[in-house]
């Protein structure tokens, strides 16, 4: 009677215990969730700052900041788009698209990410906006 007292005990710490944890860890994946869906957490590698839709910016080369980024192969660039307009990062320049990447439009705030399997240097450019141009080497 005893035995089966002391059992009981056990088998409800135990039990509680269980629930305690997986509550606990049920929680924190729910909050990395959330904190892995919030768009500002993402690591933007170029941006298309502010007003780059009209003219001017290719007199400064900011129409992609920064215009040339430098990776190694098997590396990927993160583009972030932080205007009011839509921005494409399109491989190629205006009128011969490589093909290699396309965003397509890009929503203010969207982002985009292309993994570069292979060594050479990337031209790319805005199908919106001819004078948007960016270029990455890829070493
Ligand atoms: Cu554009």
């Amino acid at each position: 009677m005893e035995k089966k007292t002391i059992f009981l005990i056990g088998l409800i710490l135990i039990t509680t215990v269980g629930i305690t944890f997986s509550v606990m860890l049920l929680s924190q994946n729910i909050s990395d969730d959330q904190k892995f869906d919030k768009p500002k957490n993402i690591k933007a590698d170029v941006i298309m700052p502010t007003k780059v839709s009209r003219p001017g910016c290719e007199n400064t080369d900011s129409c992609y900041i920064p215009s040339k980024i430098e990776i190694k192969k098997g590396e990927s660039v993160n583009w972030v788009n932080q205007d009011a307009a839509f921005h494409s990062v399109t491989a190629g320049s205006y009128g011969e698209p490589s093909g290699l990447f396309d965003s397509t439009y890009l929503d203010p705030e969207e982002s985009f990410t292309f993994i570069f399997e292979n060594v050479g240097t990337y031209d790319y450019f805005c199908t919106l906006h001819p004078w948007m141009k960016g270029q990455v080497i890829v070493q």
